[in-house]
C-alpha cells in the first residue's frame, strides 16, 4: 500500500496474479510469469456463479440480432469521458472486426443476460494474440469491452466477469493477458496520454470537445488546422491484399525495436490492417521508381456519441494505429494520414504517445488530452515498467 498513491484497497485485484503496488520496491522479483500454469485438469470446469436473476450467454457475432444487442449495450453503457460529454460508439462492423481475429474463440465473447427478459446486461471479451515482452513471445488474451449496464453498477459484477473470462482463457492453456483502462489498477506497465489533432475545429468547439485558444478567433483557428487537399508523398496509396507480405515484413522489423509489442504474422496483418470501410484504414508509400513498399501508416475508426448537444449526435474520430516510417520522414507520413482522414470527413485524429509518436505530435498541431490510458499485463511482471516510447502495442 505504501506505493499506491491513492492508498486504496483493491479487494478483487489484490487476489490476482498482477504486480501489486506493495511489490514495486522489491527488486528481487524476476520478470516474466508471476505464477506458473496449472494442469488443465485443475482449471475450474463450471462457470462462476452469477446472481440468481442472470445467466451466462456465449455471444455468436454471426448473429445480426445479437450483434445489434451488443452494439446497443455498449453504445449506452460503455466508456465516457470524465465530464460525461462523450461516450464511445463502436460500430457493429468494428465489433465484428475487433472480436474475430485469426483463431478467435467464440467462448471468449461472454455476455450476461437477464434470465427472464433475455436482455443483455453485461459483457467481456478476449481475443488471442502473440505478444512479445523483451525476447519472450507469449500467447496472451487481449481483454476488452468489459461493460456492466449502468443500472447494475457497483455490485461486484465486474470481478465475476473477469474471473469467468480468465477461466475460459485458461481452458485454452493460455495464462497471460493484456488490457488497457482509464482507471488505475495494480499495476500499469506504462501510462500513456492521448493527443488530439483537430480536423474540424468548428464542430469540435461547438460540441465542447475543444475550446477556442486565447486570442484566437474561429476563422484563425480554422486556418491554423487547414490541411492540403491531397497527400503530398509520391506513391502514397491505400494498402491492398497484395501488400500483406511487404507490410508484414516492414511491421515485424519495426516492432522488434519495442520492449512490448505484438508478434504479427501475415494472417494477423491481413486481419488487423487490410482496410475496411469505417473500421480500419491503412496507407503505404510505394516507391515510384523501385515499387518497393517503404512506409506504412494506419488508423482505426471509433466515433463517440455526443451527449446532450442540440446540433450534433456523433464525433467521427480516427485513432492512430501502427505506423512505420523508413524512407519518408515520420512527420510527413503522419501529415498525409491527417490529410486522408480530413478528406474522409473525420472530425479529429487521436494518437497516444507510444512508439515514436512524440516525434510528430507537437509539430503536427496535436494537443494533449486530459485522459490517461494505463496498460496492464495479467500474470506477467515487467520490473520497473516501461516508458510509453518503449511500447509497441495499440489495443482497440
Ligand atoms: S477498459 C473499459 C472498461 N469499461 C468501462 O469503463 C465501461 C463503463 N463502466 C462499466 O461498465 C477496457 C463498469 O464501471 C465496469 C466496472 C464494468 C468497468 N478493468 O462490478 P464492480 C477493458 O474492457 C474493478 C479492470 O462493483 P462496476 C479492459 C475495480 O477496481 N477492473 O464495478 C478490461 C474493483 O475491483 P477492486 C476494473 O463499476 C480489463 C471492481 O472492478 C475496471 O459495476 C479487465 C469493482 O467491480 C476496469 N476497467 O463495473 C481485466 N473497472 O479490486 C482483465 C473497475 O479495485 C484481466 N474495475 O475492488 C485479465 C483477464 C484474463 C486473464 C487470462 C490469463
Amino acid at each position: 500500500l505504501a506505493n499506491n498513491p491513492t492508498a486504496r484497497r483493491h479487494k478483487f485485484w489484490e487476489t490476482q496474479p498482477v504486480g501489486q503496488f506493495g511489490d514495486v520496491a522489491d527488486v528481487s522479483l524476476p520478470d516474466g510469469a508471476i505464477e506458473p500454469p496449472s494442469p488443465l485438469s485443475e482449471v475450474r470446469a463450471d462457470p462462476y456463479p452469477l446472481p440468481a436473476a442472470f445467466e451466462w450467454f456465449t455471444c455468436d457475432l454471426d448473429d445480426d440480432a445479437l450483434l445489434a444487442d451488443l452494439y446497443a449495450l455498449l453504445a449506452h453503457n460503455y466508456v465516457e469521458d470524465d465530464e460525461n460529454m462523450f461516450r464511445f460508439n463502436y460500430s457493429p462492423a468494428f465489433l465484428r472486426w475487433a472480436l474475430r481475429p485469426p483463431s478467435f474463440f467464440r467462448a471468449w465473447h461472454i455476455g450476461v443476460r437477464a434470465k427472464e427478459s433475455k436482455k443483455l446486461v453485461a459483457f467481456i471479451s478476449g481475443v488471442p494474440a502473440r505478444i512479445r515482452a523483451r525476447d519472450d513471445v507469449v500467447r496472451m488474451a487481449e481483454i476488452n469491452f468489459l461493460c456492466v449496464h449502468k443500472k447494475l453498477r457497483s455490485k461486484r459484477l465486474a470481478p465475476v466477469l473477469i474471473r469467468e473470462v480468465t477461466r475460459r482463457v485458461h481452458l485454452e492453456n493460455i495464462w497471460q493477458a493484456a488490457y488497457t483502462a482509464g482507471v488505475v489498477l495494480p499495476t500499469p506497465i506504462t501510462t500513456c496520454r492521448y493527443w488530439h489533432r483537430s480536423l474540424n475545429p468548428k464542430k469540435l468547439i461547438d460540441v465542447g470537445f475543444s475550446r477556442l485558444g486565447p486570442r484566437m478567433t474561429m476563422s484563425r483557428t480554422v486556418r491554423l488546422y487547414k490541411l492540403p487537399d491531397a497527400p503530398l508523398t509520391p506513391g502514397f496509396r491505400q494498402m491492398e491484399l497484395r501488400d500483406v507480405a511487404a507490410v508484414t515484413r516492414l511491421l515485424r522489423a519495426y516492432l522488434a525495436r519495442y520492449v512490448v509489442a505484438p508478434d504479427f504474422d501475415e494472417l494477423d496483418v491481413e486481419h488487423w490492417l487490410l482496410p475496411q470501410e469505417d473500421v480500419v484504414d491503412s496507407y503505404l508509400v510505394e516507391s515510384p521508381e523501385t515499387h518497393e513498399v517503404t512506409d506504412f501508416c494506419s488508423f482505426y475508426t471509433l466515433p463517440s456519441s455526443v451527449l446532450n448537444n442540440a446540433n450534433y449526435s456523433t464525433l467521427k474520430a480516427a485513432y492512430s494505429y501502427y505506423n512505420v516510417a523508413v524512407k519518408t520522414p515520420l512527420q510527413q507520413l503522419m501529415n498525409d494520414a491527417l490529410i486522408v482522414a480530413k478528406q474522409k470527413n473525420y472530425d479529429v485524429f487521436n494518437a497516444l504517445d507510444v512508439m515514436e509518436n512524440e516525434g510528430f505530435l507537437k509539430e503536427l498541431k496535436f494537443g494533449p488530452g486530459d485522459g490517461q490510458l494505463h496498460y496492464y499485463l495479467y500474470n506477467y511482471r515487467i520490473r520497473n515498467g516501461i516508458k510509453p516510447s518503449e511500447l509497441g502495442l495499440v489495443l482497440l
